[in-house]
C-alpha cells in the first residue's frame, strides 16, 4: 500500500477514511455476540459504537499530532531555502511534498511487524506516519539541508539511513531520516516521529518510475528486463548527478568583477525589488 506525496501546505488529517467503509477499524474489534451466537442487545450495540467511536477520536487526534508534525517540518525546510536565497541567490529546495500515512497502511505496517492494532503501537513503533519528501537540486544541497535541520535544537535525529552512500540493489537512492519533533498545543507538547526522505530532482524522477513497476510487476512479462535497465539508469543519474555538481561547483568559484551600479543593482535584486528591465 503506498500514501501518495503531494505539494501542499495543508495536510488533511483523515487521508485513509474512504478507502474503507469502517474508518479503518478491523473485524477484531467486533463484540464476540456479533460473531457467535449469543443474542445482541441494544445496549451491547451502544457500548460498542461509543468505544469505535472514542478510538475513532483518539486516532484523529493523533492523526493532529502527525499533521502539525508536517507543517512544522516544511516551514523549517522553507525558512532554510529561503535563507540560501537571500545569502546565496540560488535555492537549494527544488520542491516540498508531504504525506499522512492511511490508516490501512499503519494497520498493515503493525500487521507486518507483529504488533496489535492500538495507539501505544503506532506511536511507538511506526515512524513514517508524518512522511516529508525534499527534493534538492544537487546531492550537496542534501547533505546540506539535512545537516541544517538536524542541528535545530528542537530536533532529534532518531536514524539515518543514506541510500546514496550505499545504494539499494535495485538502485534506489535517497537520505532518509527519522527524526522526533516537538507539537506544542495548549497545555502538552508531544514529540512525534517523522521521516524525511532526502534526495535530488534525478533521483526522485527515478524513484516514481521504479515505483510505479512495482505496481505493474505482476502483470508485466519480462520485468526483471525492466528492472535491469532501471538499475543501468540509475548509474546513469548518479553520474550525471556528480556531474552536474562540479559543474555547479566550478561556478560558484568563478568570481564576476562588478563596479558600483553592478553591485548595487546586485544587492536591490537580492532586497527583492524589480528591476526595471528585467
Ligand atoms: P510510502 O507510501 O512511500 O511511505 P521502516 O519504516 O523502517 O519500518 P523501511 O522499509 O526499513 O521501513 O524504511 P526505508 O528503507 O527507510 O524505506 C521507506 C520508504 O522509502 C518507502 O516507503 C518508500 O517511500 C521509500 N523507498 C524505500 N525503498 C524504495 C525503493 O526501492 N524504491 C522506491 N521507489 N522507494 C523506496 P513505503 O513504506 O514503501 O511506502
Amino acid at each position: 500500500m503506498s500514501d501518495e506525496y503531494k505539494e501542499m501546505d495543508e495536510v488533511p488529517l483523515e487521508p485513509g477514511m474512504g478507502e474503507e467503509e469502517n474508518g479503518g477499524y478491523s473485524k477484531m474489534d467486533l463484540p464476540a455476540g456479533l460473531l457467535g451466537g449469543t443474542p445482541i442487545t441494544q445496549e451491547m450495540i451502544f457500548s460498542k459504537a461509543n468505544e469505535m467511536m472514542d478510538q475513532m477520536l483518539d486516532i484523529k487526534e493523533l492523526m493532529l499530532c502527525y499533521s502539525a508534525a508536517i507543517q512544522e517540518i516544511r516551514t523549517k525546510l522553507s525558512i532554510l531555502n529561503k535563507e540560501y536565497e537571500v545569502r546565496y541567490q540560488r535555492n537549494p529546495i527544488n520542491n516540498i511534498q508531504s504525506r499522512l500515512k492511511s490508516q490501512v497502511s499503519i494497520m498493515q505496517k503493525l500487521d507486518k511487524k507483529g504488533l496489535l492494532i492500538n495507539r501505544e503501537n503506532i506511536e511507538e513503533n511506526i515512524y513514517d506516519i508524518a512522511g516529508v519528501r525534499v527534493i534538492c537540486a544537487y546531492e550537496d544541497d542534501i547533505y546540506r539541508m539535512a545537516e541544517a535541520l538536524t542541528k535545530q535544537a528542537d530536533i532529534e535525529l532518531v536514524r539515518v539511513k543514506d541510500y546514496i552512500k550505499e545504494p539499494k540493489p535495485n538502485g534506489y537512492r535517497s537520505l532518509h531520516l527519522i527524526v522526533k519533533v516537538p507539537v506544542y498545543f495548549e497545555e502538552t507538547v508531544k514529540k512525534v516521529y517523522a521521516e524525511i526522505q532526502i534526495r535530488t530532482i534525478a533521483m526522485d524522477f527515478w524513484a516514481s518510475l521504479e515505483h510505479q513497476l512495482k505496481y505493474k510487476k505482476s502483470n508485466i512479462e519480462n520485468p526483471e528486463h525492466l528492472m535491469q535497465q532501471l538499475k543501468q539508469c540509475s548509474d546513469m543519474i548518479t553520474l550525471t548527478d556528480h556531474y552536474m555538481m562540479k559543474i555547479r561547483k566550478e561556478m560558484d568559484g568563478v568570481q564576476v568583477e562588478k563596479n558600483d551600479v553592478e553591485q548595487l543593482m546586485e544587492k536591490l535584486k537580492r532586497f527583492g525589488v524589480q528591476l526595471a528591465e528585467e
